[in-house]
């Protein structure tokens, strides 16, 4: 079976998954894009022979040739797409977050548990990244002993002017929200935001860098330094210290180069170079996963767990203390 995919957002990750659903991939072809900037749809489509643009997504949605929706638009659009796909029966593929707050994740749980069945999955693909997938097998089987304490850093070169300090949790950091929950297979209790010395290179309403404190709630601390303007390069690092050993993410490169005197490794420029391996492999299982009628991935619920943790840190970066994490009891649905 060849699943038809609708595309709304051909922006950054709207155009890379669609180069992927349309070359790199099996299984899946891309029938119809939609996005509000039209000239942009329509440009893309110019390279997907077979494609057409639409001009409304809810006409996407809906279209008889659609199979399957993926939703790539801007993050405060998703609640919509994604609650109109399940509306429609259609599997959704939402790229994170979900949606912009816990209360609008939970309307999207509740709307797919009243459809019965499994509609979405959202796009948290360092579950699908190799290191972190071979980290959790260690932690897992118990390789380093029980999780004591965990410290991660999210570094970007830079950021856009129109980047605020609350992305740097609902917009960067929420990839470890989610990565480290799964990564230790329990939730979160209380969170907190600690403002570092700030960059001259940031933006001058921006707090940049932040360290996000989290504790889970059998007792793992957790911190995570987000660095949106190291001007470097794309660096993502977890270490997780267990009872009698630690074990922590490589970098993604598989050559090193001797030369002159010295011994350089490259890094990653973007999240494209980062984790390609990692959205590729994603894409493909989703694409499985619908053509068995089965989803698997990362879902609404884990979206809904990441927002509330995310809500959590945005009330103690405001208030200026500990938050507490509070979750509702996980539905049997998403066991
Ligand atoms: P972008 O601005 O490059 O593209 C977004 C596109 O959505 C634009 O073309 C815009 O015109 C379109 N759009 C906005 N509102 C719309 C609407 N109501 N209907 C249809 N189209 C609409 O942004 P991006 O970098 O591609 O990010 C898009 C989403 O993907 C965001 O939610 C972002 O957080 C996520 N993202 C995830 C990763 C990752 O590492 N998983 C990386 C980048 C972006
Ligand atoms: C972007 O939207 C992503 O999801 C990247 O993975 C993250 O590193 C970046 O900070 C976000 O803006």
């Amino acid at each position: 079976m060849t699943v038809n995919v609708g595309v709304i957002g051909t922006g950054n990750i709207g155009q890379d998954h669609i180069r992927r659903l349309s070359g790199t991939l099996s299984g899946a072809r891309v029938v119809a894009v939609t996005d509000i900037d039209a000239v942009r749809a329509e440009s893309v489509t110019a390279a997907l022979p077979g494609a057409r643009a639409v001009p409304r997504a809810q006409e996407l949605i809906t279209a008889a040739d659609v199979d399957a929706v993926v939703v790539t638009s801007w993050g405060p659009t998703h609640e919509e797409y994604v609650l109109a796909s399940i509306a429609a029966g259609k599997p959704v593929f939402c790229e994170k977050p979900l949606a912009t707050t816990a209360d609008a994740c939970l309307r999207i749980v509740d709307a797919e548990q009243a459809h019965g069945s499994r509609l979405v999955q959202i796009g948290f693909m360092r579950r699908y990244d190799p290191g972190y997938r071979a980290m959790r097998e260690v932690v897992t089987r118990g390789g380093i002993g029980a999780p004591l304490v965990v410290h991660c850093a999210h570094r970007n070169p830079s950021v856009p002017e129109s980047y605020t300090s609350d992305m740097a949790v609902t917009d960067t950091a929420i990839h470890e929200l989610d990565t480290l929950r799964w990564l230790l297979d329990e939730d979160f209790s209380s969170a907190q935001v600690l403002k570092a010395k700030r960059t001259t290179r940031a933006a001058a309403h921006l707090a940049d860098p932040q360290i996000l404190l989290l504790e889970t709630v059998s007792g793992v601390r957790i911190d995570i330094e987000v660095f949106v303007n190291c001007a470097y390069g794309y660096d993502i690092g977890c270490e997780v210290v267990g009872e009698f050993g630690v074990v922590r993410l490589s970098d993604p490169v598989d050559v090193a180069v001797r030369r002159a005197g010295g011994h350089t490794v490259a890094i990653t420029q973007d999240w494209r170079d980062r984790f390609g391996r990692a959205f590729d492999v994603e894409m493909q299982e989703w694409v499985d996963s619908v053509a068995a009628g089965h989803l698997t991935g990362p879902s609404s619920w884990d979206g809904y767990a990441a927002a509330v943790t995310a809500d959590a840190l945005l009330e103690a970066a405001r208030e200026n203390r500990v938050a507490a994490v509070s979750m509702k009891d996980r539905p049997d649905f998403y066991a």
